[in-house]
């Protein structure tokens, strides 16, 4: 027969770790994995979901806010992004990387419990298995891929020359695709393995009543060497390391004595003084702004509306003033909240003659860096508590807060609180 005569790699001896038996650990097994696999279940959805989220809340209108560029087929917004609840953007972004961070050691864990299904010989058995395969390399390289740049943006180091954005956002994708699939074709053999053991019944099980698991699937050692940890074990670091984690991190986003604990984030904690003492990301001297800038000669530009405006502090500062306790929420997971008290937003739209706008053109002094812009939607900038802040907790801003003046809009992600405020364009996009 011709097929016979072609030498197909089933013929080559597997070498290395392609040999099953070069696998050892008596612990490996779908119910192990499957414990794993359900922790990351439960947890995995919510990181991807809330990732989404905050993509959509970049994006008060279509495609301004959007560093990656013009909108794709992938960037469906079903919504405008709220200002109510306040802390919504504190939450969900929160959660991404709270959870995110958390999720690392079972992340890790999952990974070595599965690992010689990595090493399948022969390679590629048919093309289902040639498919299976293809996923399974999206899954683990995406899950790789997302924790590492996500982590390191989070810690503000940026070791790539690629936009930490348009990767991280289209890395999500395919982790999210990959991710459904396995998830789908996994179910049944996970509900299977839970079955066969009780996870209570395991906890119980010290080192020397830890046998391998028993069945034909690919992941049980063929030739296990004996245990030097329980299941037990593995499970209570696993999930022990996870808990520390958030224990480490949480504090950053949720305050209160927390924050004391929150060792692994990433920002310095007390880098103000009295009122203004709270957490500063970008110091003025750090982007640029020099005293001079924001000094007496300092104005507000309102442009957009009948009436263009120019505004000094003291001219801001006789208007009507209103204070709201607010968080800023920053993209790196981070939140602060604090009594911000300054001109409303409308207010200065309607003191510039302003009908109706499309969105709000925020610009900075600041003129290198990528936060010296935003766009804000009328929704957000329209809301009462939407504030160009002038003073925080009763006190004038400091310079690293924003001196004169800065964006402070219920549930905006942080990057677009725009700090040393220079010019308001009200405008009009659609014809
Ligand atoms: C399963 C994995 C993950 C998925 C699917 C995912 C997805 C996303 C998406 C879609 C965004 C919005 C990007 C944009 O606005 O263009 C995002 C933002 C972000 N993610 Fe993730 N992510 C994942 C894991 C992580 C992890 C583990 C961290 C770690 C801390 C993390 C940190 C961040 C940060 C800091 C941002 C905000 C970036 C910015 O706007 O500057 N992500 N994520
Ligand atoms: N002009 C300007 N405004 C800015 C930034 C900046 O770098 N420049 N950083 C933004 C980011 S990323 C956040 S989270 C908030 C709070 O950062 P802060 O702690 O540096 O004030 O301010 C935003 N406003
Ligand atoms: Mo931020």
């Amino acid at each position: 027969m011709i097929v016979r005569a072609v030498r197909r790699p089933s013929h080559i001896a597997a070498r290395g770790p392609f040999r099953r038996d070069a696998w050892r650990s008596p612990l490996r097994g779908p119910w192990l994995t499957s414990v794993l696999g359900a922790a990351l279940l439960a947890g995995l959805p919510i990181v991807a979901l809330t990732g989404l989220l905050s993509y959509a809340a970049y994006e008060p209108a279509l495609g301004r806010n959007n560093l990656i560029g013009d909108p794709g087929p992938l960037d469906f917004y079903v919504f405008s992004w709220p200002t109510s609840p306040s802390w919504l953007y504190a939450l969900t972004q929160g959660l991404h990387v709270t959870v995110g961070i958390a999720l690392v050691p079972i992340v890790l864990v999952k990974l070595w419990s599965a690992m010689p299904r990595l090493f399948d010989w022969p390679p590629l058995r048919s093309p289902a298995h040639a498919l299976e395969r293809a996923s399974l390399a999206l899954l683990v390289g995406s899950t790789l891929f997302q924790f590492a740049t996500g982590i390191l943006n989070a810690q503000l180091y940026y070791p790539w020359r690629f936009s930490f954005l348009a990767a991280h956002f289209y890395g999500g994708w395919v982790f999210i695709a990959a991710f459904v699939l396995h998830a789908a074709i996994k179910l049944p053999t996970m509900r299977r393995s839970l079955r066969e053991r009780r996870l209570l019944d395991e906890l119980r099980r010290g080192l020397d009543a830890t046998t391998p698991e028993t069945g034909d699937s690919p992941l049980i050692a063929p030739a296990p060497s004996a245990p030097t940890i329980s299941r037990r074990g593995v499970l209570g670091l696993t999930g022990g390391a996870s808990l520390g984690l958030l224990a480490l991190t949480a504090g950053q986003s949720v305050g209160g004595p927390l924050r004391e604990i929150a060792l692994l984030a990433p920002h310095g904690r007390d880098l103000g003084d009295g009122p203004n003492d709270f957490q500063i990301n970008k110091t003025a001297r750090s982007v640029g702004i020099r005293p001079a800038q924001t000094g007496d000669a300092w104005r507000l530009a309102v442009a957009g509306g009948a009436r263009p405006l120019e505004l000094s502090r003291e001219g801001l500062l006789a208007l009507a003033q209103h204070a709201y306790e607010l968080p800023i929420a920053c993209v790196e997971g981070w939140s602060t909240t604090q009594t911000w008290s300054g001109v409303r937003l409308r207010d200065l739209a309607a003191l510039a003659g302003v009908a109706a706008f499309d969105e709000l053109l925020v610009e900075s002094l600041q003129t290198a860096g990528s936060f010296r812009r935003a766009t804000l939607s009328p929704g957000q900038a329209g809301d009462r508590r939407s504030l160009l802040a002038l003073r925080v907790n009763g006190a004038d801003l400091s310079a690293d807060h924003g001196f004169p003046a800065r964006i402070i809009v219920p549930a905006l992600p942080g990057v677009h609180c725009t700090k040393w405020v220079r010019r308001l364009e009200f405008k009009v996009t659609r014809a």
